[in-house]
């Protein structure tokens, strides 16, 4: 068994300093905390069973709360106007190709919750407004925007030639399941509902804008006895050694937010931005922060299978700021640790491989 302290205490009094929310109040006990960093709830339906909750509206610390940053410079997360909401505010990820290595790869990610620090338990639900700019330019390299990780990244949403995939990584084999065209210029909902576990017992849910998109049943994690962390942001490991056909990637997100078990559909839905339930189907208007200029071929939609990327952390590089512990567990996880290095090592060389054959 992997370590699973209980932290509810930690919860509880991270909610003083505005980011988390677990203590068992009824809905008219719920504090409302108005420091300088972020006002829980106090605009917005609340919400009992969550357990981390950013809205962005206050401050320009964005996820200051959340349990860890991996970001390489100070471009990487920063607090931005909301597009098509001109009075709320949004945390807007910018990576580019030549940013530092963070962990042995680029990546601008926040690891939110922790499950082997205790922060969720086996039954937990997860949410969050993606905001794609117009000019996000389609090439035939992913990137991941969410990871479960825990043993390596056991379930990941990506995109890819302009497509959204739920990818599970289990065990060394990957599964993409395709979840429809980027919308971009406007906001998108996404709630998922995951039941972690090495069994049978295993639940995966995903609901894109009030769409029902993924209803697994069974192993959506890599080991028994673990809980895995969940990371948000951009990561493209593909840049960890060379380039493609874009140089910079920006994502906004929004309304960020776990939910425990007692947490219902309804709950984690809630359009947050505008007081309505559910769906926030607004036109297209990227206005806004994002800037990126990425110029691509933009060719074509093929799609589907994985290809020869690779999704793995590799727990060896430089990280700022953060208290990741994959490898400070004894040998077990040191064991992990290399094997995952292992095969990120194996992946490149198949990318080298690749890349010197195209070139022939
Ligand atoms: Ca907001």
């Amino acid at each position: 068994m992997k370590k699973t302290k209980k932290i509810t205490q930690f919860l509880c009094l991270g909610l003083i300093t505005g980011g988390f929310y677990a203590c068992d109040f009824t809905e008219d006990q719920i504090p409302l905390i108005e420091d300088d960093a972020k006002v829980l709830f106090a605009t917005v339906s609340p919400k009992s069973n969550f357990i981390f909750f950013d809205d962005f509206n206050s401050g320009n610390s964005p996820l200051s709360m959340a349990h860890s940053h991996e970001l390489g410079g100070n471009h990487s997360l920063t607090s931005v106007t909301k597009p098509n909401y001109p009075n709320e505010k949004a945390a807007r990820f910018e990576l580019r190709d030549n940013d530092p290595l963070v962990k042995g790869s680029i990546r601008a990610e926040v690891t939110i919750v922790k499950g082997d620090e205790g922060h969720i338990e086996k039954d937990t639900w997860y949410g969050f407004d993606l905001f794609v700019p117009e000019d996000y330019a389609d090439e035939d390299d992913t990137e991941s925007i969410n990871q479960w990780f825990h043993d390596g990244p056991a379930a990941l949403i990506n995109i890819r030639n302009g497509k959204l995939f739920w990818r599970f990584y289990i065990n060394g084999n990957k599964t993409d399941i395709q979840l429809g065209a980027l919308k971009k210029g406007q906001w998108s909902n996404f709630v998922i509902h995951m039941v972690h576990s090495y069994e049978s017992d295993g639940v995966t849910e995903l609901w894109l804008d009030g769409k029902k998109l993924i209803d697994e049943r069974g192993r959506n994690i890599n080991s028994s006895g673990g809980i895995p962390k969940w990371k948000i942001g951009i990561y493209k490991w593909e840049w960890a050694d060379s380039k493609t056909t874009v140089s910079k990637r920006v994502l906004l997100f929004d309304n960020v937010r776990v939910g425990d078990s007692k947490t219902t559909y309804e709950d984690m839905a809630y359009d947050f931005s505008s007081g309505n339930a559910e769906n926030n189907d607004q036109t297209a208007n990227p206005g806004g922060d994002s800037s990126d200029n990425d110029d691509s071929s933009d060719e074509g939609t093929s799609n589907g299978d994985s290809s020869e990327e690779n999704d793995e952390e590799n727990n060896g590089g430089t990280s700022n700021g953060d208290d990741d512990d994959e490898n400070d567990g004894g040998t077990s996880n040191r064991d992990d640790v290399d094997q995952i290095s292992e095969e990120v090592e194996e992946d490149r060389s198949r990318r080298r491989g690749n890349r010197r054959n195209r070139r022939r």
